[in-house]
């Protein structure tokens, strides 16, 4: 198709110049009207501009906005950048242009694209994380996290000078001092890191996968690195989760990222040679270990202990000396993730340690092994293997020929029949029965059953036994009841430029001294080097001024790690309530206006922030929430993610592919109500559908069918090609009195639509929505008999979806110049209701005749109607029916 038929483009340039001559979108503080916050995930302005992705959650959230307007609310509806970050930091390492001039030049393209398809945002609270005014709060937070801890008795962030100080320590100052710093919810700390020397940074581990995937490469290494104390928060970020209305997959990756797990953690005491080493080095003479099968217990058959575990040394045998060391300086490069990755698919590798710890209970040496399908990072870096219940150990034990004991059946009539509470460990000849059973495995039975050759376990069903077992472990203090989490800190600090730079410095003795909060901006030092500093820092360590300064007469070195780039984005929307505060982040007042209980009312972005973004801003906003600052516990009540558009080719939009769709030239094309439409019409919001560029044909068809319905231009045809405003005026028809023998019918589609739009609207449902306008441009197109009310009405149902041509009709009709704030029509549930409906008579399930009935009719008439209708009788001839079968309000039918 040609030409779409109506005059967009000048209906879109007046429309959009005059909404911003009026500043209509302009978010007025008035705290008289019920509130209504919808925000965009805000978007990265990277060079390539904007992508058909982007104005998917965008276009879905401003009809919502539009439409909220229209029922009286109080809208806020902000956009802004996140606009620190890698891309234009790279972009800087190879041009030498800095990259506050290219995040300029991205920003004003995706504002212009933006405004190009009339987004009601209030630009006038437009931010960007780069600017000093809003990095500067960015600062504040992170000075308030380093100055707060948390404590597990109120479960909250204090202030770090409430933080009760042991007595014994209050002398000695370095003591106190490393205490102190040891529990700020910002720290400092030595640790092994996901170190990538082509982007020349750490990566967290929620970053991990992105750049791997992208063909990086990562490797570990232990640096000094700020981290964040979320795991602090796990629980409350657990939660939190139950009071939200958001995707259950998304809610179910938050969990499992969190990753809780309830079990014991027991202690299995060295045998004597290795503990008089573990001794002699200072460390305690048991292997503590964690476990949620503590039920298990009798299935032991050997421990595993992570290479880097402290008690590694003492365990070695002189023997097992060069082996095992060699197989620890190997794990030592891998990740964290590579392991964790590899422990479920890969063969399990690792090293007999040549030592022993005792069972708790049995007494029974049991050999310890190294491996790295055991983590440092997680539990105690130790574990209690039981091959018959757990498939890693049975990998490993059948890789390593270990044996394999059997102590949990799948029922009570398992292996062996229970025997009832055995008081004693289970005796040799069980041992050896459960480990023939063992050995007749194929996999390992990790699920719940009952216990078997468990001695004082026997006959137990799993969660009995674990809470039997639990019992018996405390009252021997030989274990305790424990909570582990998977999530771990967040690593905050980044060896770059263009972020944040972490507003603290170290004296001469290392000592940690912050910038004073109101001397914040610490402004990013202007700079013409982006290249990582020899010494494998920042790129602001090349800049010594910087790096160096004095404070009260005192030598001071700034940190020069900056902030990543989640930093930004953990708060842009408490900013948009407030923007120009220079006084505070946020003012109280209006932050309980606009956040209210539940925190920002309708959140739309993309999937992929599951675990990052996500979990990071609930995460700030619990702190601020502790320290008095934000009311809401949550920030972001209702969330939605947009499905990915594809290309045309049904895979995902690439370059490499050529099957990238340009907005900008859709736009040029068809016009923004046009791109706006079908970027809603393709299907459900949350759906991942491909894009068709016949589809984009059938909404411009719908636009300029609806700009034929309203519209004349005297002296042509209906049809006629208007390429231009002139001479357009509505058609007397569209709005004169409905016809009294057309009325009802007219009055019916009308209200039927309002009623669809309206719900369809408040369901997310746009595509549907859009339907229903199709379908009533279809009903009215011949006639237009619309009258007042109709047309009028339509228009605004139309309005949040394609607000260009809506704007314009309404002004054509001889409305003021916006629909903005114009009430939202209803709709007459009389007007509705159908007085006659149309059923269909069947003989042996074909169509033979059909009647108009009033709904509602009983079986008994319309079996009656149907026996009388003549083209029945018909058809039946003589023949007597078997069965009559009717379906209210739509068949009879007839077997014969
Ligand atoms: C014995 C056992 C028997 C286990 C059994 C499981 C099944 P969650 O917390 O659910 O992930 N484990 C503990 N610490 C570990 C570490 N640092 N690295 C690798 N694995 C570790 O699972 C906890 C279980 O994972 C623990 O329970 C332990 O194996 C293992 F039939 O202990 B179990």
């Amino acid at each position: 198709m040609s030409h779409p038929g109506y005059p967009f483009a000048d209906i879109e340039r007046k429309r959009q110049a005059h909404w911003d001559e009026t500043r209509a979108f302009r978010t007025p503080e008035d705290p008289s009207r019920p509130k209504y916050y919808v925000l965009d995930m805000f978007p990265y302005p990277s060079g390539a501009g904007l992508h058909v992705g982007h104005p998917e959650g965008y276009t879905a959230t401003d009809i919502i906005a539009r439409y909220k307007r229209m029922c009286g609310y109080n809208v806020l509806h902000p956009m802004g950048w996140d606009a620190f970050g890698l891309p234009a930091e790279r972009y800087a390492m190879q041009t030498g242009i800095h990259p506050a001039v290219t995040t300029e030049q991205n920003i004003n393209n995706f504002r212009r694209q933006l405004k190009s398809l009339g987004f009601s945002y209030d630009w006038e609270r437009e931010l960007s994380t780069t600017q000093p005014d809003y990095y500067r709060w960015t600062q504040w937070i992170f000075l308030k996290l380093f100055n707060s801890w948390f404590d597990p008795e109120q479960k909250k962030a204090r202030p770090i000078a409430e933080l009760p100080i042991p007595p014994e320590l209050a002398g000695d100052a370095n003591a106190r001092e490393t205490y102190v710093n040891a529990r700020r919810l910002a720290y400092v700390t030595e640790a092994p890191v996901n170190w990538c020397a082509e982007l020349g940074t750490v990566l967290a581990n929620e970053e991990v996968e992105e750049w791997t995937s992208k063909g990086y490469s990562v490797e570990r290494k232990p640096m000094r690195q700020w981290m964040l104390r979320i795991t602090a928060y796990a629980e409350r970020l657990l939660e939190g989760l139950d009071r939200l209305d958001w995707p259950s997959g998304t809610m179910e990756l938050q969990k499992n990222w969190i990753g809780r797990s309830e079990g014991a953690e027991i202690e299995f005491p060295l045998t004597a040679d290795a503990a008089a080493r573990a001794e002699s080095a200072g460390l305690p003479a048991s292997l503590r270990i964690f476990t949620t099968r503590p039920d298990t217990i009798y299935g032991v058959t050997y421990m595993v202990i992570a290479p880097e575990h402290p008690l590694a040394d003492a365990l070695i045998s002189s023997d097992q000396k060069s082996a095992a060391e060699a197989y620890i300086a190997e794990a030592k490069l891998k990740s964290d993730l590579d392991r964790q990755v590899q422990g479920e698919k890969a063969e399990k590798t690792g090293v007999f340690t040549g030592g022993h710890v005792r069972h708790p209970l049995s007494g029974e040496a049991i050999p310890v092994w190294i491996a790295d399908y055991v983590l440092m990072s997680y539990g105690t870096g130790a574990i209690m293997a039981v091959p018959a219940h757990d498939e890693r150990d049975f990998a490993f034990a059948r890789r390593f020929k270990l044996p394999v004991r059997v102590v949990i059946a799948p029922t009570a009539s398992g292996p062996r029949e229970p025997s009832g509470a055995a008081p004693d460990a289970p005796t040799d000849a069980e041992r050896r029965e459960s480990e023939a059973a063992g050995a007749r495995l194929k996999t390992a039975f990790a699920e719940e059953g009952v216990n078997v050759w468990s001695g004082p376990l026997d006959g137990q069903p799993t969660k009995a036994a674990i809470g039997r077992m639990n019992a018996l472990l405390e009252a021997q203090k030989l274990g305790v009841r424990r909570i582990n989490y998977k999530l771990r800190d967040w690593l905050f600090s980044r060896q770059r430029y263009w972020g944040e730079p972490i507003p603290i410095s170290f004296d001469e003795a290392g000592h940690f001294v912050a910038e004073s909060e109101d001397s914040l901006p610490l402004l990013l030092p202007p700079s013409d080097n982006f290249q990582p500093a020899a010494t494998g820092e920042s790129p602001l360590a090349n800049l010594p001024d910087w790096v160096a300064h004095a404070r009260d007469g005192k030598q001071l070195r700034r940190e020069t790690n900056t902030m990543p780039q989640w930093a930004g984005s953990c708060w842009y929307y408490l900013r948009f309530i407030d923007p120009g505060n220079s006084d505070a982040l946020i003012d109280p007042e209006k932050e309980a206006y606009w956040m209210g209980e539940n925190g920002v009312d309708l959140y739309v972005g993309g999937s992929e922030h599951a675990v990052l973004h996500l979990l990071y801003a609930r995460f700030w906003h619990k702190v601020l929430f502790d320290l008095g600052y934000v009311k809401s516990p949550e920030p972001f009540q209702k969330l939605i993610h947009q499905g990915l558009i594809l290309g045309e080719d049904g895979e995902k939009m690439s370059k490499s592919r050529g099957n990238v769709v340009n907005p900008d030239e859709v736009v040029r094309e068809y016009g923004a109500d046009a791109f706006r439409l079908f970027e809603m019409f393709l299907g459900p919001l949350e759906a991942v559908k491909p894009w068709s560029s016949r589809g984009i044909e059938g909404v411009a068809r719908f636009l300029s069918r609806t700009w034929r319905l309203y519209t004349q231009r005297e002296g042509e045809a209906d049809d006629a090609d208007r390429s231009t405003l002139q001479g357009a005026a509505i058609d007397p028809r569209v709005y004169a009195d409905i016809p009294e023998d057309r009325r009802r019918d007219a009055e019916r589609v009308i209200h039927a639509t309002i009623k669809k739009v309206t719900e369809d609207i408040e369901r997310l449902s746009f595509n549907t929505a859009i339907s229903q306008m199709m379908i009533f441009v279809n009903e009215f197109l011949s006639e237009k008999q619309l009258g007042r009310f109709g047309a009028e009405a339509f228009v605004k149902l139309l309005s949040p979806f394609a607000p260009h041509l809506a704007d314009e009709l309404w002004s054509l009709l001889g409305n003021a110049d916006s629909l903005a704030n114009v009430p939202w029509p209803a709709y007459d549930p009389q007007k509705i209701t159908v007085d006659e409906i149309e059923i269909v008579f069947q003989v042996n399930g074909k169509v033979r005749g059909r009647a108009r009935v009033a709904p509602g009719a009983d079986d008994e008439s319309l079996k009656k109607l149907a026996l009388a209708d003549p083209a029945i009788q018909r058809t039946l001839q003589d023949q007597t029916p078997k069965k009559i079968i009717v379906v209210k309000n739509k068949l009879v039918n007839i077997v014969v």
